[in-house]
């Protein structure tokens, strides 16, 4: 017998803009300057977002919390990519998709003021609670997939998770039903470089994690992830190819968080000066404002603007988080769909007395 190759497998790098904001001519979207305009607005906002939620963290208002700077252009590209009709299954640190599908800025502050109500979202904006349970939303995802495709709806399922997401079985559990399916699933990897303390490279000895998918039998992608142009475009192409039935893909998303792990983690432990300066100049919002700059859509005034309107949002949204009164009772209601005997006298017996 002839010794031949059996498989050859190759994945793709896609940047659209570089890190100065220039775009390949060839590659860029040409998208409305309206979109361009919405995909800023939400960036700063969920920048500027960030930063207050850090400080009302440190200031005893909230409790511990999953930072988003540096990564704002996933979920920003992605959602923007979607359509109303898809659904999405984030990831903890993916809590701004909830506001950019449509539901009130407080929502997701009061979840990390330890307010579950807050993942109480509208059914339509097709959002899933988010999972803090490792990669355990992607097998979710492709059950949810599957059984949407029975009821004849044409829609993708978004799942997200983190570099360190990979190495859990629940990842490789649901690519590979992905893959036997042909479900209509788009998996969102966001390769920030680091699990905690855990760096990428002791995460896995593959070049890349896009390639995982070729394992399962579908294609896999590698994008400039703080280049919100190349997101967009990746996943609105395997949001597309989801719907029309052409089945899974996966998305690695290159990008760096910029602050800790959550407000519990002290990253100077761990990595260099040297290494967040390297990625501070790569930053998604400074390259998408030159961008913006060259095509005539951004100046000063318009900054102040998208800077005050944000400012505003935000307020607001805290002031009714922390208006937000919890009713006690609900934590006897919500164990079971009904409460036992057992938890209406633990009621009766806090609350009567
Ligand atoms: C099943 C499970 N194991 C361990 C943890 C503890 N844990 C919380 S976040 C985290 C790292 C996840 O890293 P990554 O997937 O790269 O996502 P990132 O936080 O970088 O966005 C771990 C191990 C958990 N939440 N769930
Ligand atoms: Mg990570």
């Amino acid at each position: 017998m002839p010794r031949t190759t059996v498989y050859e497998g190759k994945v793709e790098y896609l940047q659209i803009l570089d890190k100065d904001g220039n775009a390949d001519a060839e590659l860029d979207p040409g998208l409305p300057n309206e979109l361009l305009d919405r995909m800023y607005r939400f960036m700063v906002l969920g920048r500027l977002w960030d930063h207050k939620c850090l400080m009302l963290q440190r200031t005893g208002r909230m409790y511990t919390y999953a930072p988003l700077e540096g990564q704002e252009a996933i979920s920003v590209g992605s959602v923007l990519a979607s359509k109303p009709e898809d659904w999405h299954f984030p990831t903890y640190r993916e809590w701004f998709i909830y506001h950019i599908r449509g539901a009130p800025l407080h929502m997701v502050n009061l979840t990390w003021m330890g307010m579950e109500e807050g993942m109480r979202i509208d059914k339509s904006l097709r959002v899933f609670p988010y999972a803090v349970p490792i990669a355990s939303q992607l097998p979710h995802a492709v059950g949810g997939a599957y059984a949407l495709r029975m009821k004849g709806e044409k829609c993708a399922c978004i799942a997200y998770c983190g570099d360190g997401g990979t190495s859990e079985g629940d990842f490789h559990d649901a690519m590979n039903f992905a893959g036997v399916w042909n479900a209509p699933c788009v998996f969102v990897i966001s390769n920030n470089q680091w699990a905690i303390s855990v760096p990428r490279k002791n995460q896995t000895n593959s070049e890349t994690l896009a390639q995982k998918a070729l394992a399962y039998g579908f294609s896999g992608i590698q994008v400039d992830g703080n280049d919100v142009l190349a997101v967009y475009r990746a996943i609105k192409e395997a949001a597309d190819a989801a719907r029309a039935g052409k089945g899974p893909r996966a998305v690695e998303c290159i990008t760096y968080r910029m602050g800790p792990h959550t407000t519990a983690d002290d990253p100077k432990k761990y990595r260099s000066d040297d290494e967040v300066l390297y990625w501070k100049e790569r930053d998604p919002i400074k390259r998408f404002r030159a961008y913006l700059e060259k095509k005539g859509v951004w100046n000063e005034e318009y900054e102040k603007k998208v800077h005050d309107e944000a400012d505003k949002l935000i307020e607001d949204a805290v002031t009714k988080a922390e208006a937000f009164k919890q009713d006690p009772k609900d934590m006897f209601k919500y164990v079971y769909a009904a409460m036992t005997k057992n938890l209406e006298e633990q009621m009766k017996e806090c609350f009567e007395d």
